[in-house]
């Protein structure tokens, strides 16, 4: 090209894409490229993608605290909740500070912490089936959470420089349920495991269901974990008061259409099983250990008042003690919390109740670090731990026990002592003589359920919500309803110890053709307390459960309760340590709603629940007796002063 030409074309260039002024200093980008921020943080936190024996990554935060060079175990956990959020604690550079309480204890134990995002949540690659059953009959992939922790710890023991090759599991609730998983077909560098509030059984007594009555507050639950893989959408209520929102929907069908989740497949699930079937049946996780060899050292942890899943911890412990040749490998601990608090910073008081000293930080000091540090760390002489630890509530002190429920081999004498209902309201530890129909009635009006706590009634992850205290409110706002019946013991003269479960064993009638019966075993403190007088009077909720009469033969077959006829029920309510202190009263409630956390029962039988139309819920008349030949009680696990 001419040199004037070249010349030309330039110019022109210059002309049609005018070059920008480079802005004046002060308008220059804010964040220079390749800024590298300083920290003097005490601790490195690794964020690698672990991949499974399928191809799937799963994003995993390897948190190593500063002085751990070489021979340090692992804590590992698996969450659905996201792994980053799980690692967040305040912001510092300090682990200290900057991870969750229980993180920072262990990590100042010298623990590395690991933390995962399970298959298909948050930044994990592959698909999210919720509580994805082991590889079977209910799951025809390859991988389980059971095969991923062990591709994880593989991973881990190879690629983590700093570590001594040992493993823990640890986890709360759905990372209990994880926890589990990791103990069939374990790694055999995982040598201890500790499953926190579990979830074992969702039909029996875990989240989903109690007994066949369906938990809809955790409706909102399955919506966020299954909307999207990070949670972001919460159910939209259309009143602060979610008792005005369920009565209005009606069925737990209607509410599901209303709000777009009858499109989820897991709701489709539990819609198509409402019965304990072989769904329920083939994935409970204390059915599944009770079949596998015990080979991981296991605590299980278990929360007194635990709103979620109360049934997990002790039914797993039930189902492995007996593989405890030794009774040296499988513990148990439980304490005065509510779900999940054992890990939290306080456990000094849960709602109204005051334990007299920081039970969570003792059990992490005195059990839970020294567990680890005996099977991770082979520090000995090994751990002094009993194989039950169980916060005695009333008494408010911590007792050690060699079994549970607690037996005579523990030189403590356990006794089922019945507990029988009696006429005129009263309760006591005498059989009653009376005719055989002799009976307490109320009307049970799906139009007017009982409310599970006084209203109103917030979501359950509202952020107000006390939801986690429900299981310690005072029951006089229920004793007051006309379709409770209540029984009340004499003012105690010396101190009721109990320590196991305690069973309803009652017999009832209802006018309508199907039922749901709650039973709650009650502390009533004195009428004036001088150690705390605002407590003067207080109906502390020590077991409460519900049941859904349909089931009550046989809970994969549900059939119609026959009206107006005496049948009889047994109802399994939650264990118990607890002390009902001198001066204090027992007391039992009956009812036939608790809502809405639980779904109401139309009364009259119906082939599904969840799709019963407005027309199905009727009123029906409950007589629950205390006769000679009726004499409904509670079996209380008693043990000796
Ligand atoms: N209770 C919750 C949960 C566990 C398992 C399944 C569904 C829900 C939890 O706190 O993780």
């Amino acid at each position: 090209m001419f040199d004037g030409l070249k010349t030309f074309v330039a110019a022109a260039a210059l002309i049609a894409a005018p070059i920008a002024a480079a802005p004046p200093p002060e308008m220059q980008n804010d964040i220079p490229p390749g800024f590298e921020p300083v920290t003097n943080s005490d601790y490195v936190t690794r964020d690698v993608m672990i991949p499974m024996r399928d191809g799937v990554k799963l994003h995993t935060l390897i948190v190593v605290p500063d002085g751990v060079t070489a021979d340090a175990p692992i804590i590992f956990s698996r969450t659905p909740y996201s792994a980053q959020k799980a690692i967040t604690g305040a912001p510092s550079n300090h682990y200290a500070m900057a991870l969750p309480t229980a993180y920072a204890a262990l990590a100042d134990a010298g623990y590395i912490i690991v933390v995962q995002d399970v298959r298909g949540r948050y930044e994990s690659e592959g698909d999210y089936v919720i509580t994805r059953p082991l590889v079977g009959p209910l799951n025809q992939t390859e991988t389980d959470h059971s095969t991923d922790t062990w591709d994880s710890i593989e991973w881990l023991v190879n690629n983590v420089p700093e570590t001594n090759g040992n493993v823990g599991t640890i986890g709360v609730s759905y990372g209990g349920f994880t926890t589990l998983m990791s103990l069939v077909n374990p790694h055999p560098a995982l040598k201890a495991a500790v499953p926190i509030n579990p979830l074992a059984d969702g039909w029996k007594g875990d989240d989903w269901f109690h007994n066949g009555a369906y938990r809809q507050s955790f409706l909102d639950w399955v919506y966020r974990m299954s909307a999207d893989k990070s949670s972001r959408h919460a159910l939209q209520f259309d009143r602060h008061d979610t008792y005005e929102s369920w009565l209005k929907a009606g069925s737990v069908g209607e509410m599901a259409k209303r709000m777009g989740i009858d499109k989820l497949p897991f709701y489709q699930r539990l819609v198509a099983h409402p019965a304990y079937d072989s769904f329920w049946q083939q994935q409970a996780l204390d059915r599944i250990l009770a079949d596998e060899p015990l080979k991981v050292p296991t605590l299980h942890v278990h929360s007194l008042w635990d709103q979620e899943d109360i049934y997990g911890a002790p039914a797993t412990y039930a189902a492995m003690e007996p593989k405890d040749d030794g009774n040296d490998e499988n513990y148990m601990i439980i304490g005065p919390w509510r779900h999940g608090q054992g890990m939290a910073v306080d456990g000094s008081t849960l709602g109204d109740i005051d334990f007299d000293a920081n039970s969570s930080v003792w059990y992490r000091d005195n059990v839970l670090i020294p567990f680890f540090d005996e099977h991770l760390k082979g520090q000995t002489p090994a751990a002094d731990i009993a194989p039950i630890t169980a916060f005695e509530t009333g008494a408010n002190i911590w007792r050690q026990y060699d079994s549970w429920p607690v037996s005579c081999a523990s030189g403590c004498p356990e006794q089922s002592r019945p507990l029988y209902l009696g006429q005129d309201g009263s309760l006591g530890f005498t059989a009653p003589t009376g005719s055989a129909n002799a009976y307490a009635e109320y009307v049970s009006d799906p139009a007017r359920p009982v409310t599970y706590r006084q209203r109103p009634i917030l979501a359950t992850y509202n952020p107000q919500t006390t939801w986690g205290e429900w299981l310690v409110d005072d029951q006089r706002f229920a004793e007051s309803r006309p379709d409770v019946v209540t029984f009340v013991s004499e003012v105690l003269t010396e101190p009721v110890r109990v320590a196991g479960q305690p069973i309803a064993e009652f017999f009832a009638s209802t006018s309508g053709t199907d039922s749901d019966w709650v039973v709650k075993l009650i502390d009533v403190y004195p009428g004036e307390y001088p150690a705390a007088p605002e407590m003067g009077g207080y109906e502390l909720p020590i077991a409460m459960d519900i049941m859904r009469g349909r089931y009550r033969d046989d809970p994969a077959n549900p059939t119609a309760i026959p009206a107006n006829e005496v049948v009889s029920y047994r109802l399994e309510l939650p264990q118990v340590s607890h002390s009902f202190e001198k001066g204090h009263r027992i007391m039992v409630q009956i009812q036939s709603s608790w809502f809405p956390l639980y779904d109401r029962n139309p009364q009259k039988f119906v082939p599904n629940i969840f799709n019963a139309k407005a027309e199905d819920y009727q009123k029906a008349t409950q007589r629950i007796y205390h006769s000679a030949s009726y004499p409904s009680r509670i079996d209380l696990p008693v043990v000796a002063p």
